[in-house]
């Protein structure tokens, strides 16, 4: 075909507006991914970049695994799409079993979506119509806690503690409040798993409870481990506090695992790994291995069925959405649970996980760092922060460090790490390794 023929393509960079992304810093020096396999990814130029966070916490089994791509390939032949209003297909049960089978004490239901974002809202519709049916429907305040990431709808954000993502949008929900966080770097720099200093901070609750009454509060949302803020440990006995000032006040306990869920923790849930158990829980990512989207709700069978008991018209929950249980999802989750099971992927986790936080530690000299934080199979290495230029320094240490061929993950002066539960020890060293340099020569 000589020129003439060719079509007329129009691919520049300004059509594409990147999520949480700075557009004009990376149009001038744009990333781009082309293939993935395993522990890497590979550049359009084929130069190797080891992934060290999962793709987004998400590719929990490593990227590209044959048995789920084999399933998605399988459900796109027979059947692409159905409807999941008043119509259902067989893999959705199934999967809802699995993860049932997953989840703890009576969280026995599930309820599909597409995102995180979507779970944490829906979970949190879910809590209020939970009260409404037993005739509680003052019960409407939703409790959430600073430096909280429960992904960008309105009720995430809301309950949310990430300034940035609240500040821009407007009041958010009313009646919402906010827990303190727990970080606490003069009490528990270079933790190794949960910090010994912090549980009485649940205790704010309490005083919510004194402030709002009880009887005007749904539920509180939580990630047992904060992720996107920078991976804070639950300080020990904090989320057993949670859980008894919720039961003693009829609150719901929402844990957010979009991003504990699937064994990032060395265990199905981080409810199971910290020994609590919530009423509800959120999930995405791992659920399917990032291949498809999807997310979840876990809901206990108290909640569950007070609403299919009490509602008081036929359709029990007016939510749903035109993807929930898509086919190719469901397809992706039950071949990534398989694969999950065949390779033991979540003891694997656990199993490497003292290894992992010996040799994040070791980075506890190098230049710039302030804590390292470890638990499961995630770490933060934080940065002191460049004077006057906040997150600056953990950008420059980002991009040099994708230069070098290593991805990680800047959030804020921190840099989190959250490898696919495949990573092998020679894959931590070499990342170990990545950081210290780098570290040595960013200003
Ligand atoms: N809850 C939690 C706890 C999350 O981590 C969401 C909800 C939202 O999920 P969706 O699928 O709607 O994006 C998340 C998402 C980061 C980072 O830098 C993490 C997420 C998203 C973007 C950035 O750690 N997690």
């Amino acid at each position: 075909m000589d020129g003439s023929d060719a079509p007329t393509l129009r691919n520049d960079l300004s059509a594409y507006w990147l999520p949480f992304t700075a557009n004009r810093r990376f149009k001038q020096n744009p990333r781009l991914f082309a293939r993935a396999d395993g522990m890497f990814y590979y550049t359009p130029e084929g130069r190797e970049v080891l992934d060290a966070v999962a793709g987004l916490w998400a590719v929990n089994a490593g990227h590209n695994r044959r048995p789920i791509v084999e399933a998605i390939q399988r459900q796109a032949a027979e059947m692409d799409y159905a409807t999941a209003f008043n119509v259902a297909h067989p893999k959705a049960f199934e999967l809802a079993s699995r993860v049932a089978d997953l989840m703890p004490g009576d969280l026995d239901h599930v309820f599909f979506v597409n995102s995180g974002s979507e779970a944490v809202d829906t979970a949190l519709k879910i809590a209020l119509a939970y009260h409404r049916v037993r005739g509680k429907g003052a019960r409407t305040r939703l409790i959430g806690r600073e430096r909280g990431y429960h992904g960008v709808g309105f009720g995430g954000i809301s309950v949310g503690g990430l300034v940035k993502n609240r500040m821009y949008f407007g009041p958010g929900l009313p009646g919402v409040d906010h827990l303190p966080h727990t970080h606490d770097l003069a009490r528990n720099a270079f933790t190794r798993g949960q910090p010994e200093h912090g549980a009485e901070l649940a205790d704010a609750l309490e005083r919510l409870v004194a402030l709002h009454d009880a009887s005007t509060i749904a539920a509180v949302i939580v990630e047992p481990m904060a992720g996107s803020t920078g991976v804070l440990p639950p300080p020990k006995g904090y989320l057993e506090r949670l859980r008894a000032i919720c039961d003693r006040h009829d609150i719901l306990l929402i844990f957010d695992e979009v991003i504990t869920g699937f064994g990032r923790l060395g265990e199905p849930f981080a409810a199971q790994r910290f020994g609590v158990t919530p009423d509800l829980i959120t999930m995405a990512k791992g659920l399917t291995n990032a291949a498809v989207p999807m997310g979840a709700v876990g809901v206990s069978a108290g909640i569950h069925d007070a609403l299919m008991e009490g509602a008081d018209a036929p359709i029990e929950l007016f939510h749903g959405y035109t993807y929930s249980g898509h086919p190719l999802a469901c397809a992706a989750g039950l071949a990534t649970l398989d694969l999950y099971a065949e390779e033991g992927l979540f003891e694997r986790a656990r199993s490497l996980e003292s290894g992992w936080e010996e040799a994040l530690h070791s980075l506890r000299d190098a230049r710039h760092v302030i804590d390292i934080r470890t638990i499961g199979l995630a770490a933060a290495v934080e940065l002191e922060p460049r004077p006057g230029a906040p997150t600056a320094r953990a950008t420059q240490v980002f991009e040099t460090l994708f230069d070098r061929g290593l991805l990680v993950r800047p959030t804020g002066d921190t840099l989190a790490l959250s490898p696919p539960l495949i990573v092998e020890p020679e894959h931590i060293a070499r990342t170990v390794d990545q950081l210290r340099a780098v570290l040595a020569t960013v200003e």
